[in-house]
Order: structure tokens, then C-alpha cells, then sequence
């Protein structure tokens, strides 16, 4: 029956949304440090960084530099970003595209993995309550991976009840803007104290400039760096990602 056929092949359709994604964690499971590089056009703290980027070249450029995933911020208002920059990565690199956006709600975590994210950031400090846990295991469910951003030990407690397989400790402070390279550092060991022996991927995110910037975090024991103003200010990301790795 024709039902029966246009049925089964819209099931195929959906499975093939859900299916396995490119994965962030396996990106962050290689023996040396991964960079994640970030697609940003602007941002509250910098401005206008790159507003006509080509997200479409830039993926590649990234790709060629040797970054193990792409992140994109989506962000309209503040960042002005939106979801084609991120199709536009997607379709034009072979690597892990994560959504960079300011999510709580559910109809988000649908949207990105309709526009093709493989991973999806949640931020602790605007999640309250049991939301953060309910978000990463919907986004989970969807087959999309979670890195989950923290700024302090009392949001990094609150990551770590949920099942999220990476987490991202932000330099950045999102309520004033302002970068402190030492938080990476103290969070990091208050991880390793909260969690011994986790095997929760760790991600160093802001605020990373310099080839020693990178030393020194994978030093400290992060398995990714997310990387965005310094690579999109550059008019050559690949020969900069060559040498910062
Ligand atoms: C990148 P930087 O300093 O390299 O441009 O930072 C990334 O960490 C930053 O863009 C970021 C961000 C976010 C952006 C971290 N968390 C949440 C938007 C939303």
C-alpha cells in the first residue's frame, strides 16, 4: 500500500536525522590536544570580530590547520551569527560541528539538530534546576553530543550531575566579559578532586592566544582548547593553527 511505503520511507528519513553524528568526544580522545576552532563574527566583549566571514572557507581553512572540530556561534542579537553559518561549516568540512548558542529550551535543542549539530554547548550559569540535566539528556537522546560550560565550583558541581561527556571551563566571566587565564587552572583541580578519575572530556575555553597558552593547558591536562578571536582574526587560520599545535 502506497501509505505503508511513504510511511516507512519517512521513518528512514527521521532515523537518518538521528543517526550517529561526527563525534566531538572522539575528537577530543586523540593522544595530544585538540582544537576546537571557533566561527564568531562578533561578540559582546570584542565587538565586530569578522562579520562577512565565509563560514563555508573558514571551516575549510580550519579543517586544513588541523582542528579537530568546529565550533559555531549562532547567536543573532549579540554575536551575529545564525544557524546557514553553521549548515554552511557542516556541509563544507568533514569535522565535528558544535553549536555555540544560549540554550534552554527544548524546541532549541530540536532546531540544532534539524540545522545538523553534532554537539550542542549548555551553559550552567542560565540553566537552573533540574533544566540542564533534562536538556543534555534530551540532546543525548537525539543522538547529539554535550559540552557543558562552567565558570565556577559551584557551577562545576552542578555539571557534574548531569551525564553531559564534556565539559568546558570558561576564562571568561559571562556576567562582566572578563578573561582570566588562572580559572582553567583552578577549575581543573577542582575537578580532579570532585571527580577522581572521570573520563569526562575536558575543554579550555578563552581567551587562548599564543603557541605557550596552548603548552600550558595541556600541561594542566585539558584533552581540547576552543580557540575563536585570535583564529578569526587571522587572515591565514591555517598557517595559525599549524602553529599553535
Ligand atoms: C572562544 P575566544 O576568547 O577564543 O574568542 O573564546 C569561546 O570560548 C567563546 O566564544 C565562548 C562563547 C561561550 C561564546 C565561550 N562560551 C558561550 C558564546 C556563548
Amino acid at each position: 500500500m502506497i501509505l505503508d511505503q511513504i510511511v516507512s520511507k519517512k521513518y528512514e528519513e527521521l532515523m537518518n536525522i538521528k543517526a550517529p553524528k561526527r563525534s566531538l568526544y572522539d575528537a577530543l580522545s586523540c593522544d595530544d590536544i585538540s582544537i576546537i576552532a571557533e566561527i564568531k563574527r562578533a561578540s559582546p566583549s570584542a565587538g565586530a570580530i569578522a562579520e562577512d566571514v565565509d563560514a563555508a572557507n573558514r571551516a575549510r581553512q580550519y579543517e586544513a590547520g588541523g582542528a579537530r572540530a568546529i565550533s559555531v556561534v549562532t547567536e543573532r542579537h549579540f554575536f551575529k551569527g545564525d544557524l546557514k553559518m553553521l549548515q554552511l561549516a557542516k556541509e563544507s568540512s568533514n569535522l565535528p560541528i558544535l553549536r555555540k548558542d544560549f540554550m534552554f529550551d527544548e524546541l532549541q535543542i530540536y532546531e540544532s539538530l534539524f540545522a545538523g549539530a553534532d554537539a550542542v554547548l549548555f551553559i550552567v550559569s542560565i540553566l537552573k534546576g533540574n533544566k540542564l540535566c533534562d536538556l543534555v539528556k534530551l540532546a543525548q537522546d537525539l543522538g547529539m553530543e554535550t559540552l557543558v560550560e562552567v565558570h565556577d565550583e559551584d557551577e562545576l558541581t552542578e555539571a557534574l550531575k548531569s551525564d553531559a561527556k564534556a565539559i568546558g571551563f570558561n576564562n571568561r566571566d559571562l556576567k562582566t566579559m572578563t578573561v582570566d587565564m588562572g580559572r582553567c587552572e583552578s577549575l581543573i583541580k577542582a575537578f580532579r578532586l570532585l571527580e577522581p578519575g572521570s573520563e569526562r572530556k575536558l575543554v579550555a575555553e578563552s581567551g587562548v592566544r599564543t603557541k605557550e597558552d596552548v603548552k600550558r593547558l595541556q600541561e594542566l591536562g585539558f584533552d581540547g582548547i576552543l580557540i575563536g578571536e585570535t583564529l578569526m582574526r587571522s587572515s591565514n587560520p591555517t598557517n595559525l593553527l599549524k602553529e599553535l599545535l
